[in-house]
C-alpha cells in the first residue's frame, strides 16, 4: 500500500500552498440553523447513498458510484454557493447536486439509465454529471467567462477528482481560467484514488493545490472531512470570484469509504487498515460531535432525522419505480439528428438483442 496517501497531510512540502482551517473564531462559525441544516444534509445523502448501493445490488438501478466518506466535501462546498451559481458535477457528486436543488428522484432516474434523470427543474443551476474525466473543467471555466462577459455576478463551481488532474482538460481549463480571471471555483475532491490508481501514481507533486502556482492562481488545501473548513475555504473562493478577483483551486483531502463504483472491488487495491483509519475520520461523526458539544443536537433529533430521511428516500424510490422500464435503445436518440452509419448498425444490433434474437 502506498504510504504517501496516508501521510500527505503531514508531508506537505512548503510550496506556498495555503492550508485552510476550520474557523476558530466564534464569529466565523455559521449560525446554529445553518450548522444543523448542513448536518442534516450530510446524514440525508449518506442514507441515500447507502440505499442506492442496495438498489443496485437488487437490480433496481444500474451501476452506481458511492460517495460515502465525501459528505463534508460535498455539502460544505455546495452550501457556499448562491442558488444562481452554476455547478458542474461528476458522477460522484450527487450529494452536492441534491444540496443545490436536484431532486432525489432525478438522481435515481439518472442511475436507472433514464435520460430524464438529467432534466432538472428550470431554476436549478446544475449541469448533468460529467462521466468523461475532466471534461466539465473547461465547461465550468467557459461558462463562468460567459457570465462575466454578460456582466452578471453568478459564478461557476466545477468538481473533479484527483485522477482528473492528469487530463489535458484540467491544465487547459486552469490556464484559461487564470488568464481570463474567470469567476470559477475549481474544486478537487482528492479521495486519493482514481479507481485503483493511488495518488502517488497520479502525480509527482505532494498535493493538488500546489499546482495552482503554475497557473498564477491561489491554491488552497483543506481537510475535506471537516465540514466547516470546507465551507470556509469555498466561501472565500466564491466571494473572491464574485468580486471579479479570479479563480481558486481548492483541494479537499478526503477518502471514499467504498469501491469506485458498484462494478469495482476496492479490497483488491486498498488495505483494510487504511479504510478503517479513514472511517475513524468519518466527517459526519466529527460534525455531530461539534453540534452535540454545543447542545445543538441530541439523540432524539438524530432519531427524528433518521425517520424523516427514510421516508423521503422511500418516496423518491417509489417515484422512480413508477416510471416505465428504461429502454436501452434510448442511448441512440439524443445526440444526433441523423445517426451515423456505425451507430445505426449498433442500434440495429441492440434492437435485435432486445427482441430476444441472437446474442452471440
Ligand atoms: C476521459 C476518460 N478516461 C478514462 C475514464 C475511465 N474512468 C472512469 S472513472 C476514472 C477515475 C477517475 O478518478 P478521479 O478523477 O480521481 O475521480 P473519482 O472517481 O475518484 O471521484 C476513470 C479513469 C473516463 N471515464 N474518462
Amino acid at each position: 500500500m502506498s504510504e504517501p496517501a496516508l501521510q500527505s497531510k503531514d508531508g506537505v512540502r512548503d510550496v506556498g500552498v495555503q492550508e485552510a482551517e476550520a474557523p476558530r473564531k466564534e464569529a466565523n462559525i455559521p449560525p446554529k440553523e445553518q450548522c444543523v441544516e448542513m448536518y442534516r444534509w450530510m446524514v440525508k445523502i449518506r442514507a441515500f447513498d447507502q440505499r442506492c448501493v442496495r438498489l443496485q445490488r437488487q437490480g433496481r438501478i444500474g451501476t452506481y458510484a458511492p460517495l460515502e466518506g465525501q459528505e463534508a466535501a460535498q455539502v460544505g462546498s455546495a452550501f457556499a454557493l448562491a442558488p444562481r451559481d452554476m455547478m458542474f458535477p461528476t458522477y460522484r457528486d450527487h450529494g452536492a447536486m441534491a444540496v443545490h436543488g436536484v431532486p432525489l428522484e432525478r438522481i435515481l432516474l439518472y442511475w436507472n439509465g433514464r435520460v430524464e434523470g438529467t432534466d432538472y427543474p428550470q431554476d436549478v443551476q446544475v449541469f448533468p454529471p460529467a462521466v468523461p474525466i475532466g471534461t466539465q473543467i473547461p465547461h465550468a471555466v467557459g461558462y463562468a467567462m460567459a457570465r462575466q462577459y454578460r456582466g452578471d455576478t453568478g459564478i461557476a463551481l466545477g468538481y473533479f477528482g484527483d485522477g482528473a488532474t492528469s487530463e489535458g482538460d484540467f491544465h487547459e481549463g486552469l490556464n484559461f481560467a487564470a488568464v481570463f480571471r474567470a469567476p470559477v471555483v475549481l474544486f478537487c475532491q482528492n479521495n486519493q484514488y482514481a479507481i485503483s490508481v493511488p495518488f502517488s501514481r497520479q502525480t509527482a507533486t505532494q498535493t493538488v493545490a500546489e499546482k495552482a502556482a503554475a497557473y498564477g492562481i491561489e491554491g488552497i488545501r483543506v481537510d475535506g472531512n471537516d465540514l466547516l473548513a470546507v465551507y470556509a475555504a469555498t466561501r472565500h473562493a466564491v466571494e473572491k470570484a464574485r468580486r471579479g478577483e479570479g479563480p481558486t483551486l481548492i483541494e479537499a483531502y478526503t477518502y471514499r469509504f467504498h469501491s469506485h463504483t458498484t462494478a469495482d472491488d476496492h479490497t483488491r487495491y486498498r488495505a483494510a487498515e487504511e479504510v478503517e483509519l479513514w472511517k475513524s475520520r468519518d466527517p459526519i461523526r466529527r460534525f455531530r460531535a461539534f453540534l452535540e458539544a454545543r447542545r445543538w443536537w441530541d439523540d432524539q433529533s438524530e432519531r427524528a432525522l433518521a425517520d424523516e430521511v427514510e421516508e423521503r428516500i422511500e418516496q423518491a424510490v417509489q417515484t422512480m419505480e413508477q416510471w416505465e422500464a428504461v429502454n436501452p435503445a434510448d442511448m441512440f436518440n439524443h445526440c444526433f439528428a441523423d445517426l451515423p452509419e456505425a451507430l445505426r448498425e449498433q442500434e440495429e444490433e441492440l434492437s435485435e438483442v432486445l427482441r430476444g434474437g441472437d446474442r452471440s
